[in-house]
This record gives C-alpha cells, sequence and structure tokens, in this order.
C-alpha cells in the first residue's frame, strides 16, 4: 500500500476529467456533505493516463479516483458509499440530515438495483444511440432508451426526489446523465418532456441546487466530447 501513498498536502483529492459524468457524481456528493477537496483534471483527450491515475487505480486506470489521505477511492457508486460512510451524519431521528443513501435498508438496497441499472443498462444503451449507423439500429437503441428512461420516472414516481422528499443518492447517480439529455433528444429525434415529464420536473428541481449548479458543465460542451468519443464528429 505504500506504493499507493500520494504525496500532497491535501486530505481529500478527487481526480477526474470535466465532461465525465461518473466523476460529476463525486464532486456533487462532496459538496453536498460540505467537504472540502483539491481538484487534478486528468485530460482524457490524451492517449496515456498519467502516473498518478496509473498508480492510484492500476486496475481500471479510470477516473474518477477520490484520494483521501493518500489512499486511493475508485469507481464512482463505490466513492459515493464511501464518502457517505465517512462524512454522511446517519442520525435516524435527526430530520434533514445530510446522509446520501436512504437509512432504511431496504430503501438502501432499491436504490442500488437503480444505480446498477444506470451503470449497466443505461449507459450501454446512450453508446448504442450514439454509436449505431443504420436507421433501425439507431430507432431501436432511441426505444430502448425511452423505455428505460421511463422506468428510472416510474422509480420516481410523483416524489420530489428518487428518495422522497430529501435530495440523495439516486439523485446524485443520475443526475449527471441530464447533461447528456439534449443529446438523447437531437441524437434520437425526440421529446423529452412529452415522454418523460416527471424526470423533466425533477431534473429541473436538483439544477436548482448549488451543488448541481457548480458541478455541471455547458451540456453543449458535453454533447460535443461525447461526440468525439463516440467518434461521429
Ligand atoms: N465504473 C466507473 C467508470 C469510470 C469510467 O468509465 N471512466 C472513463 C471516462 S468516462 C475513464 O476514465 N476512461 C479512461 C480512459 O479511457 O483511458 C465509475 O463509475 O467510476
Amino acid at each position: 500500500m505504500a506504493n499507493n501513498m500520494v504525496h500532497d498536502e491535501s486530505d481529500v483529492v478527487c481526480v477526474d476529467f470535466w465532461a465525465n459524468l461518473f466523476g460529476m457524481r463525486v464532486l456533487i456528493a462532496l459538496r453536498e456533505l460540505g467537504v472540502s477537496f483539491k481538484y487534478i483534471e486528468e485530460d482524457l483527450c490524451v492517449r496515456e493516463r498519467s502516473d498518478l491515475v496509473l498508480r492510484m487505480n492500476p486496475v481500471h486506470r479510470m477516473v474518477p479516483i477520490l484520494i483521501h489521505h493518500g489512499r486511493p477511492i475508485c469507481n464512482s457508486i463505490n466513492i459515493l458509499e464511501y464518502i457517505d460512510e465517512v462524512w454522511g451524519h446517519r442520525q435516524e431521528t435527526q430530520v434533514g440530515g445530510t446522509r446520501l443513501l436512504p437509512i432504511d435498508p431496504l430503501h438502501r438496497a432499491y436504490a442500488r438495483f437503480w444505480a446498477d441499472f444506470v451503470d449497466n443498462k443505461v449507459f450501454g444503451t446512450e453508446m448504442r444511440l450514439f454509436k449505431s449507423k443504420g436507421e433501425d439500429e439507431k430507432e431501436a437503441a432511441k426505444e430502448e432508451l425511452i423505455r428505460q428512461l421511463k422506468q428510472l420516472e416510474g422509480t420516481l414516481g410523483d416524489k420530489n426526489f428518487f428518495s422522497g422528499d430529501e435530495f440523495g443518492f439516486l439523485d446524485i447517480v443520475i443526475i449527471p446523465l441530464s447533461s447528456m439529455f439534449r443529446a438523447y433528444e437531437q441524437q434520437g429525434k425526440f421529446d423529452l418532456e412529452a415522454e418523460c415529464p416527471k424526470l423533466m420536473r425533477w431534473e429541473k428541481q436538483c439544477k436548482e441546487r448549488e451543488s448541481i449548479k457548480s458541478t455541471l458543465p455547458d451540456e453543449e460542451e458535453v454533447y460535443m466530447m461525447h461526440k468525439k468519443w463516440y467518434g461521429i464528429e
């Protein structure tokens, strides 16, 4: 483990790339819980990963990486859980306490289920929508994406946030996707307001929060970067 130490003054460091939807989760969570941190940009437009990333995440060589007291924590969902465990205040009696995951074990399990759904289903469908060449293939990806967004909307229901009245873990997991909502509409030629009005209401509500305003980059720039990643422009 000694080799994994970062020689940096800061206790909490986040290594990320500005357009990385996974990394936005980490920045939002840190800001929600008022954790001060140092940010290090990893330029994903260059082919080689930095020495820091290779040392801190030798297994996946990916960002985001949270470095706490010199120790790396990798994978955004894992990082959110870590942030919650270290800085979230879990007092069951406290109303409006700052915790990310719900207290109730069943609701925690549901939140993790839907987070896994986003990472293992929605992102794959997004990639198909962007990369599909033929019209039929694109149409199928679009239909699938709408179906999945409706499934997310179904679990949101009429609640303000995914776990109820309080903004939390699943909101943080999903809100970076909204940086791509306009891109989905353009790529798939559909109207999200017509398809998922409750999800759109939730998006607006989330975007009133300081943590979100200060984290989500300009949508058009995120879209351009994704086009570059997907090799379509
Ligand atoms: N499951 C990971 C995914 C992170 C990920 O895919 N990161 C990509 C950027 S979107 C990355 O760092 N790629 C490095 C590379 O392509 O060299 C998480 O949730 O943190």
